[in-house]
Parts: structure tokens; sequence; C-alpha cells
């Protein structure tokens, strides 16, 4: 696939990052990478400069901005027409990139959510807490009710969508609660979404990033506003 464009915004993770940009490259091999290192504090940086693949873009930046401010970058710097986002740390298997871009390639919708709540989809047993399932199940009934589409996994970190309606949404969020947030500018904006069903597996090294209880305030605040005051 030519006109692909992969963003992979990290956290600390130079465990992973390598595997994650090999897994891509091998399953899409002609799409352009964009990693987009935001503020690590550990080696990850050093880790993609010495990949030197070619296709494989570095953004760095300090200090530490979020994740949706890191997604953010991604989409202005791809510089393709399709772009996906997957986590650095292979929890949505690479290999499923061919099936989330498909609707998009057919032209049957601009903007891809992944779900592992809906049939065909799996979750790899101790991938996801308690705690998790309960707090995606209120932020994706939430959206749904903001948005007025039913959606599954609002934050499942993979998706695709194409350049021109991410530009057209523009995401101001710069954390977690970026996701959501283009549930509801997608809507707004008459884009459509539609869910891809997948196997989730658990994080291959580290440690999560979310801290449950700052993303619950937060997140719900920038949602209503996002809703009625944009
Ligand atoms: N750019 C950026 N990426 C982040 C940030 N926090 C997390 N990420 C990335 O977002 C993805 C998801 O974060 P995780 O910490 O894995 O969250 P999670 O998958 O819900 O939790 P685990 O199941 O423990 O992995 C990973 O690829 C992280 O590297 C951040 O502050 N900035
Ligand atoms: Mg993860």
């Amino acid at each position: 696939m030519k006109n692909l464009s992969i963003i992979i915004a990290c956290y600390n993770e130079q465990d992973n990052i390598e595997e994650t940009v090999l897994r891509v490259r091998k399953t899409v091999p002609e799409a352009e990478i964009v990693v987009v290192d935001d503020g690590s504090k550990d080696k990850t940086v050093d880790v993609v400069k010495n990949m030197k693949l070619k296709n494989l873009k570095l953004v760095s930046y300090q200090p530490n901005m979020g994740k949706g401010y890191a997604i953010k970058q991604g989409i202005i710097n791809g510089k393709e027409e399709i772009q996906a986002q997957v986590d650095a740390d292979s929890q949505f298997p690479p290999e499923e990139l061919p099936g989330l871009i498909k609707p998009i390639l057919d032209k049957k919708s601009d903007i891809v959510f992944c779900s592992r709540f809906i049939k065909g989809a799996t979750v790899e047993k101790g991938s996801l807490t308690r705690m998790r399932r309960v707090a995606n199940f209120v932020v994706s009934s939430f959206t749904s009710l903001l948005c007025g589409q039913w959606l599954t996994d609002v934050n499942a970190g993979f998706k695709a969508w194409t350049k021109k309606a991410m530009m057209d949404i523009d995401m101001r969020c710069p954390h977690f609660g970026y996701e959501p947030e283009i549930a509801i500018m997608a809507r707004k904006k008459g884009y459509k979404i539609v869910e891809f069903p997948i196997n989730y597996k658990r994080r291959l090294e580290g440690n999560t990033n979310v801290n449950l209880w700052r993303e619950g305030v937060i997140i719900p605040l920038f949602l209503l506003k996002t809703k009625f005051f944009r």
C-alpha cells in the first residue's frame, strides 16, 4: 500500500518500539511510518534513530504533551492521504492493519475505530483489568450519547482515517480525550465512523501510562465542552 502513513505515538516505549515498527513494516512494506516520541524519558528516541529504516520518520520533542497532542503531530507530519494509528506496545496486532483500512479503501467510511467488544473480536486473558473494561464502557457510552452513534470501544489505540477528514476535524485535545473528541467532531461534521473487530493482546513490555482517576475527571469535562461549545 503506497498512499498510507502509519502513526505510532509513544511515551517511554524503548522495549517495544522496535518490534512494533518492524511488524508494521512487514505488514505494509510500502507505507510511511511516523514515530512521534512524546517527551520520553527513556531511550525510545535512540532506539528509533538506530533503526535506519527507509521511509521511517521520527518526530520528537520535550516535554511530554500527551497522546492527543502526539497523534496530532503524527497527522500533520504524515504525508499520505490514508493514515492509521497504532499503539507502540503492539497490543493491537499491526498484522491487522489491512483489515482496519479496508473500509476506507472501499470508500465505505472516512474513519475506522477498532473494537475489542463486537462480534469477531477477541481479548487475550489478562490483557484488560475489570476496572479498564468498566472505564472503557463508560467513556464509550458517554461518547455515543454525545455523538449520536453507538460506539463500543472509543479508547482502543488502533484507528484509521483520511488525513482530509482529520484536518477538518481539527483535534484540540492534548490528552487521552482525543479519541472521543474525534468521534464527536466527526459526527458534527458528517463523517462516517465504522467499527472493525480486533484480537487484543497483552502489552509486550513496560507499564501502562493511563491514570484512570485523572482521565475520569478531565475527559468528561472536555467532551461536554467539545459537544456544546464547538
Ligand atoms: N505520545 C504519547 N503516547 C502515549 C502517552 N501515554 C501513552 N502513550 C502511548 O499510547 C499507547 C497506549 O498507552 P498504554 O500506556 O499502553 O495504555 P493502555 O494500552 O491502555 O494500557 P496497557 O494495557 O497497560 O498497555 C502506547 O503506545 C503508549 O506509548 C503520552 O503521554 N504520549
Ligand atoms: Mg497499551
